[in-house]
Parts: C-alpha cells; sequence; structure tokens
C-alpha cells in the first residue's frame, strides 16, 4: 500500500483514494441505512463496506454494458438454475484490486476486517458442483472479456443450512435476503410476464394455421442484477436472476372476487416459484413447483435475450450471429421449445427458419449419467401446464423421427430409443434428447465423461449427429480457490514465480524445478502446517474435539451420494481401528480423517451414512487405545466458505466414487491446486489430473470404468468379496451388528444391507482392498514430509489445464464463436451524453 515514506499530504493519490474510500463508507451508513457508529450493527458496517465496494464497480459496470450495446458483440447467455456463488465482498475487491486499500480504510476506522467478511450471508443458490462451476464460469467469463450474462432463479431460499443434532443432520432454511443483499439491485422495469395453463387456439390465416395460447394465468418474472467483476481489467458482467412476482391482472381478478384473503393467498401461491431451491444433487424430484421453476426460467430469459436483439436488430434470422446461449444441463432445456413458440408464433417465421435459428444458439452441456437424475417430464404435466410447448415438442420429435427413418430405415428399435416421449408406464418426454436434437453442440465435462455420452448414454445420438459431441473439461478459478481461500500460499508462490497464474494458471509450471529446492519445500510445509492450525482451530470451535495438525489431513468434503462412496472411506477408518485394537503397539501413521457434506433431505441411505460417519468417531475419538493415531471429524454445513477453510488445509483428496460415475469432479482439482495429494479411481477428471501432474504422483486404485461395466456384464456378487476378506467381513459385521450404535443396534443395518443383499451398486465392496492397499501407501509417503512435499509441489504446478479459463476459453472457441471485448479505462458518466 502508500509508502510510509511519503507526506500525508493531499498530493498523494494513494491517500486520496484511501480518503474517499473511508468517505464512501461513513456515507453508506449514515444515508443508506440511516446509522452513525453508536447504532449500527455489525451487519449495517458489513454492508456499508459493501456498498462502498459495489460503487466501486457501478462505473465499469456502466461501461461494459454500454459497450456491449454500442459494438454489438455477439453475447453469451449462460442459463442454470444453480449459481453457487459463496461471498462476494473479498472475492470483489481481489478481482478489482482494491483489497489492501480497504483493508487499511476498515482498519484505520477501527474494524476488524477478516470478522467483517464473515457476516456476509452467502449466495448458496446451488447444491454442488453444477451450480459452483456455473459461478467459476461467470468469473472467468469476465475475466477473459467474454461479453457474457449469467442467468438464474432468485430463490429466496438456497441451500439449507445443515447442523447436526446427535449425529444426525437436521436442515435449517436458508433465509440468506433476511438482512438485504447490498451486491444485487432491482430491476423494476424488467419485467416479464410468464405465461402457465391456458389452453391452444389454432386460426388458419390463408390456410396457414397460427397457434395462439389463451386463458394463461401469468407470472410476473422480475430481474434482479448482480455485477461481475473481471481480475484486473475493466469488464464487469451481469448475473441476472429473476423473482416470481404476481401479475397485477392476476391481482385484479382475484380481488375483484370479493374474498380478499383468499385472494392475497392466491397471490402469495403465484410468488411461490422462486421461493426455495430444489436440494437434490443428481437426482430428480420430478414435483410440478420444479417444473415451472425451470420454464419460468426459460420463458423470462428467452424473452430478455429477443428483447435486447431487438434494441438492435429487426430480422431475427440473424440471431445465431449476435446470441449463443449455454444450458447447463437439461433444466434450463424449456427455452427450446420457447425459443421455437416466441419465432413461430410471435414473430411469424417459418417452422424452417425457427429450427434453423433455434439449433443454432443452443448449446447443451450434460453433467451426469445416473439414470437417477436424467430429467424425463409427464406430459400430463405439459398438458396441463405448457400446451403450446407440448404441441411444438410433438412437432420438433416427428419431424425428428422421420429424419431417423430416412438415416436407418426399418430399425424400429432405434425409433423407440431416441424419440423425445418414453412410451413405457406413463407418457414422458426425455429432456435430454429434446436438448440433444435442439442444439449444434452437446459436450460432456470431463474426457472420459464425453466418450460415455458418445458410446454408451448417447450412442444413437452420437451415430446420427457425430460432430456435435465434444468435450471441455471442467475447471475451477484460482481467482477465488488460490488467491482468496490460501493466502498465504498465493503470496509464497507469488513471491518465487511471480503474480502471472492469476490470470495464467499454466504459470505453475514453473514450480516444477522449485519442488527440487530444500528450502522451498521447508517454506512450502510451513504454509500447509499454518493452514491446518486454522483448520484445527475452526474444528476445536465448532467440533470439540482437538487434533494433532501433524496428522495426515484426510479429507472427503462433498455431497453425500452413494455414488461417491463414503461409506468406503468409513470401511478404511474401521478398518485402521481394528488392527489398532488388535495391536496397539502398532506404527501408524496419525491421521485426522475430515469429512464435509450434504444429505438431499430426502435421501434415506446418504442420511445414514452421516449418522454413520459421526457414530465412528463417537467411538474411535474416544477411545484411549487409538488416542493420538485417530481422529474422525464430521464439518457441519459444509458450503464455499468452509470450502475455502479445508483445501488450504488438506494432505489428502479422497475422489473415490466407483469409475464411470462422477462426470468430472472439480473438488480434485481445488484440493491438487492448493497442495494435496489425491487417493482416486480413474474416474472424471481425476484421470486427466493424473495425466498432468505424473502417474508416480498420485495413488489410483480401483477397477476402472471398463472393468466396472465388464463385472457387472458377467454378474457381480458382493458376496465373494465379503467371503474373502476376515479383515472386510469384520467391518461390515460391526457396522451391521450394532458395535456403532449399541442403544439400536439395527441402526445402521440397511447400509450393509445395501452392500450385501441388494447388489453393492456402487462395487465398494470390489475396490475395497485395492482401496486399503492403496492408503497403505499414502501412510508410507507421509512418513517422508520431505518427499510427500515435493510431490505436493509437483502437483500444484500441474493444475494449469484446471483452470475454468482454459474451460472457458474453449467453450468461446468451439461453440459460441464469440470474440473477447476489452473494456478501456475510461468512464465520463454522464446521463445527457
Ligand atoms: P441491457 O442489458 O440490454 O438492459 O442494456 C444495458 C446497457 O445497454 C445500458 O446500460 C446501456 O449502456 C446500453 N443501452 C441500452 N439501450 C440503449 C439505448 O437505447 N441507447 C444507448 N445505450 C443503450
Ligand atoms: O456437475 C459437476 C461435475 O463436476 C460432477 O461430477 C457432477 O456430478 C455434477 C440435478 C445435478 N451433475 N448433475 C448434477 C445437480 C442438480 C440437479 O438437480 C443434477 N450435478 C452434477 C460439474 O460439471
Amino acid at each position: 500500500m502508500h509508502d510510509d515514506s511519503l507526506p500525508p499530504t493531499i498530493d498523494n493519490p494513494e491517500l486520496d483514494s484511501l480518503m474517499l474510500t473511508i468517505k464512501s463508507f461513513l456515507e453508506h451508513l449514515e444515508y443508506t441505512l440511516g446509522k452513525d457508529k453508536y447504532s449500527a450493527s455489525r451487519y449495517d458496517i458489513y454492508n456499508a463496506l459493501a456498498y462502498a465496494v459495489r460503487d466501486r464497480m457501478v462505473e465499469r459496470w456502466l461501461d461494459t454494458q454500454q459497450h456491449y450495446y454500442n459494438s454489438d458483440h455477439k453475447r453469451v447467455y449462460y442459463l442454470s438454475m444453480e449459481f453457487l456463488m459463496g461471498r462476494s465482498l473479498e472475492n470483489s475487491l481481489i478481482n478489482l484490486g482494491l483489497l489492501d486499500e480497504f483493508k487499511e480504510a476498515v482498519s484505520s476506522l477501527g474494524y476488524d476486517f477478516d470478522e467483517l467478511v464473515e457476516d456476509e450471508q452467502e449466495a448458496g443458490l446451488g447444491n454442488g458442483g453444477l451450480g459452483r462451476l456455473a459461478a467459476c464460469f461467470l468469473d472467468s467469463m469476465a475475466t477473459m472479456a467474454i461479453p457474457a450474462y449469467g442467468y438464474g432463479i432468485r430463490y429466496e431460499y438456497g441451500i439449507f443450512r445443515q447442523k447436526i443434532t446427535d449425529g444426525t443432520q437436521v436442515e435449517i432454511p436458508d433465509n440468506w435476503l433476511r438482512y438485504r443483499n447490498p451486491w444485487e439491485l432491482d430491476r423494476q422495469e424488467h419485467l416479464h410476464p410468464v405465461k402457465f395453463n391456458g389452453r391452444v387456439v389454432t386460426v388458419h390465416i390463408d390456410g396457414k394455421p397460427r397457434h395462439e395460447w389463451v386463458d394463461t394465468e401469468d407470472v410476473m418474472a422480475m430481474a434482479y442484477d448482480t455485477p461481475i467483476p473481471g481480475y484486473g481489467n475493466n469488464t464487469v458482467n451481469t448475473m441476472r436472476l429473476w423473482c416470481a412476482k404476481s401479475s397485477r391482472e392476476f391481482d385484479l381478478k382475484f380481488f375483484n372476487e370479493g374474498n380478499y384473503i383468499r385472494a392475497v393467498e392466491k397471490k402469495m401461491l403465484t410468488e411461490n416459484i422462486s421461493k426455495v431451491l430444489y436440494p437434490a444433487d443428481n437426482v430428480i424430484e420430478g414435483k410440478e413447483l420444479r417444473f415451472k421453476q425451470e420454464y419460468f426460467l426459460a420463458s423470462a430469459t428467452v424473452h430478455d435475450v429477443i428483447y435486447r436483439f431487438k434494441k438492435m436488430h429487426k430480422d431475427l434470422r440473424l440471431l445465431p450471429d449476435k446470441v449463443a446461449i449455454q444450458l447447463n444441463d437439461t433444466h434450463p432445456a424449456l427455452a427450446i421449445p420457447e425459443l421455437m413458440r416466441v419465432l413461430l408464433d410471435l414473430e411469424g417465421l417459418s417452422w424452417d427458419d425457427a429450427w434453423n435459428v433455434t439449433t443454432r444458439v443452443f448449446a447443451y452441456t450434460n453433467h451426469t449419467i445416473l439414470p437417477e437424475a436424467l430429467e424425463q417430464w409427464p406430459v400430463w404435466f405439459f398438458e396441463q401446464i405448457l400446451p403450446r410447448h407440448l404441441m411444438i415438442i410433438y412437432e420438433i420429435n416427428d419431424r425428428f423421427l422421420d429424419e431417423v427413418r430416412r438415416r436407418f430405415p426399418g430399425d424400429n428399435g432405434r425409433l423407440a430409443r431416441m424419440s423425445l416421449v418414453e412410451e413405457h408406464w406413463e407418457r414422458k418426454i426425455r429432456m435430454a434428447h429434446l436438448a440433444i436434437v435442439g442444439s449444434h453442440s452437446v459436450n460432456g465435462v470431463a474426457a472420459l465423461h464425453s466418450e460415455i455420452l458418445k458410446n454408451d448414454l448417447f450412442r444413437d445420438f452420437y451415430e446420427m449427429y457425430p460432430e456435435r459431441f465434444n468435450n471441455k473439461t471442467n475447471g475451477i478459478t484460482q481467482r477465488r480457490w488460490l488467491k482468496k481461500g490460501n493466502p498465504p500460499l498465493s503470496a509464497l508462490i507469488d513471491d518465487r514465480i511471480g503474480p502471472g497464474w492469476v490470470t495464467d494458471l499454466y504459470e505453475l509450471e514453473k514450480l516444477r524445478p522449485l519442488a527440487e529446492d530444500a528450502e522451498f519445500r521447508a517454506d512450502w510445509q510451513k504454509v500447509k502446517r499454518e493452514n491446518k492450525e486454522r483448520l484445527a482451530a475452526y474444528i476445536l470451535k465448532h467440533n470439540c474435539i482437538q487434533v494433532d495438525v501433524d496428522s495426515l489431513f484426510d479429507c472427503q468434503v462433498k455431497r453425500i451420494h452413494e455414488y461417491k462412496r463414503q461409506l468406503l472411506n468409513v470401511l478404511h477408518i474401521i478398518t485402521l481401528y481394528n488392527r489398532l485394537k488388535a495391536d496397539p503397539s502398532l506404527d501408524i501413521v496419525p491421521r485426522t480423517f475430515i469429512f464435509g457434506g450434504k444429505a438431499a433431505p430426502a435421501y434415506f441411505i446418504a442420511k445414514l451414512v452421516i449418522r454413520l460417519i459421526n457414530a465412528v468417531g463417537d467411538v474411535v475419538n474416544r477411545d484411549p487405545d487409538v488416542a493420538g493415531r485417530l481422529k474422525v471429524v464430521f464439518l457441519a454445513n459444509y458450503s464455499v466458505s468452509l470450502a475455502e477453510m479445508i483445501f488450504p488445509a488438506a494432505d489428502l483428496s479422497e475422489q473415490i466414487s466407483t469409475a464411470g460415475t462422477e462426470a468430472s469432479g472439480t473438488g480434485n482439482m481445488k484440493f491438487a491446486l492448493n497442495g494435496a495429494l489425491t487417493i482416486g479411481t480413474l474416474d472424471g477428471a481425476n484421470i486427466e489430473i493424473m495425466e498432468e501432474v505424473g502417474r508416480e504422483n498420485i495413488f489410483i486404485f480401483g477397477l476402472t470404468a471398463e472393468e466396472v461395466t465388464e463385472l457387472k456384464r458377467k454378474g457381480y456378487n458382493p458376496r465373494e468379496y465379503y467371503n474373502r476378506n476376515p479383515e472386510l467381513q469384520k467391518v461390515l459385521d460391526m457396522v451391521s451388528g450394532g458395535f456403532f450404535s449399541p442403544y439400536d443396534a439395527n441402526l445402521f443395518k440397511p447400509i450393509v444391507d445395501s452392500l450385501l443383499n441388494q447388489g453393492d451398486h456402487y462395487l465398494l465392496l470390489a475396490d475395497y482392498a485395492s482401496y486399503i492397499a492403496s492408503q497403505e501407501e499414502v501412510s508410507q509417503l507421509y512418513r517422508d514430509q520431505d518427499e510427500w512435499s515435493r510431490r505436493a509441489i509437483l502437483n500444484a504446478a500441474g493444475m494449469g489445464k484446471f483452470s475454468s479459463d482454459r474451460t472457458i476459453a474453449e467453450y468461446a472457441r468451439d461453440i459460441w464463436g464469440v470474440d473477447t471485448v476489452e473494456i478501456s479505462a475510461q468512464a465520463q458518466h454522464c446521463l445527457h451524453d
């Protein structure tokens, strides 16, 4: 910051800037919030600070948007039902290059910056990887100066807060907007009516049918905009989230009936659309309200996109020259028939023109192959709620199936497999098929995943449209996941290789030679230790467990799901426990097992796994025979903020999903970037991480995806593994026999049942022995701290590929066809210029 040798005169521009910051903060406290330093609560202080930060973004924001308007570049619209943004204050300051100045201003006013930052409610409008990926992409698009918008829903309640009571997950509603949200600006004027229900009237004009959707019940979508600042440039993009408001006509209709209370009730019901995020990850809930949410996002966004396009252009056939829409999974895929409806019914385009425009605008990203997560909406939902869209989908399907027939005559099996309509049991629309047929690009999120899409899940479609299929391996933003989350490591890296990595993560390659430098390894270890101490203090405060910072921090943090196999990790813990009990003098490497993650509230087995982790912790943490060697910690309410503290402190990253099930994973990248070694299967992006860091610097175990398929084909019998392995047998018998649930002996039976009697769908028993052996190698290596840190450095050095900047550059080049648009620093603002 400012040089102390300079006299504090008014000629010092840095001091000027500092004084303006202080002034801005005080003015917001007084004029925006109506408080003075005596009456201000801690939230007032935080809000005043946030407004001062926001002010510094607004000029660049207006400039950026004005420039996009004037230069009329092609824009990208990233549509997502989830944006897991986390906190904004420190991140904004980092990207704006104002962190030091604001820290100084805050401390000169007598406040603690680090405490204030913690007062921010995090924006948890997402479940896990898919929502956080959308947030990383927004950061990268702004940093790379891409004219881009994130479009989503402004849920009043984000992902629930998780409490652990008696070892059990309890869900607390996340009322994140209670103390205002200083980052958003409401756009009362940006309102779009979104139609529901009603019926379709077809009239024939000159022999041509024209469809009108009438007697609808309309809900207004109102825009709230959040600025998304790029790092070290002048770009500020927009995230626009829609909030549901009842329409005036709606109100009139119901209030005129004279029953005032009933009318208010009805009004509230329509506004429920944006009330709450569905808390299930990698599984669909099939609820009507969710269906309405998806259409609400799709419709409001399509209308906004067209409204903006029309400010500059008349001919909608040129839309693909100016607009690219990326669908974050099928959740917003109703935008495809919605755009068709607008082009056909409102703009009067021919079917062929409308279809040509639509398929050139849309691109679809698939994020999962789990069958329970593939969206299929009952036809009767459409009949009742979106009757016109059903007609359009049927026509898309008829034309598509004609094309299939031409390409593959007589292949009726193929027709049934590829149809947009699933005819089994009740009729359903297969949203993935709609998304593939309606897009020019279909991508998976890691190399293996994209291969599975082509060769397996969407094989028929790949045979028909091979040119549509491509891979875009996920990435993460190093601004949040290293610079913000791990200040000591960032400082160390800056010191040795300079700060270029912040916008070009491949710069980390320069760490490779430093892995051989003993002094650098010592500094690296010091940083890791400092971060482990910070996490240990947090654990002591929140879990009342004292952990040893010299022990190996073995971390698995992610949503709780059977395919992610937290249970396999638990089986390893119990195995170690048994070995120590059998031979108390056994010399093992002390470990602290750290878990974090939420279970979907209705996911019985996932919730039971949380109870098991805590129950095992209760036994292990209290047993004097293993004291000092094993600790088990479940950290409640895993969230972006907690993640920012865990990744820097981890020694070992658990990425142990059944091969072929985790589309990519992104936590795996965050751990390695922060200097953890990975133990993992050959799944998702783990494979590419191995390629980048070297096979010798990662612990790989278990069946490959091909071997999994082969084993299942031959007939997998988990009992064989149980019968053959006495150590495994003992572990499972303890769990099912009530060793960890003495007051309720049968409590954990369903878990063991799922393995032994219900087919062990995710092949835990098949991978158990290999996992245990790999963990032994981990322990051996950890004894050699110098070698361990050498490999950790090589891991971080290999993370260049996993910046979301690289991912976004590929989307921009291969799918969107958009250029970067540098915004210059200028800013003369006048409403009348
Ligand atoms: P929007 O995102 O389409 O609402 O437009 C954002 C920005 O585009 C505004 O803040 C203006 O900078 C610019 N813009 C929109 N309409 C006009 C116009 O009619 N004249 C000049 N600039 C405009
Ligand atoms: O998307 C991430 C990947 O890194 C993960 O491997 C993948 O599991 C995750 C329905 C999902 N796939 N599908 C979902 C989320 C919410 C929902 O309602 C499905 N999440 C993923 C980013 O590519």
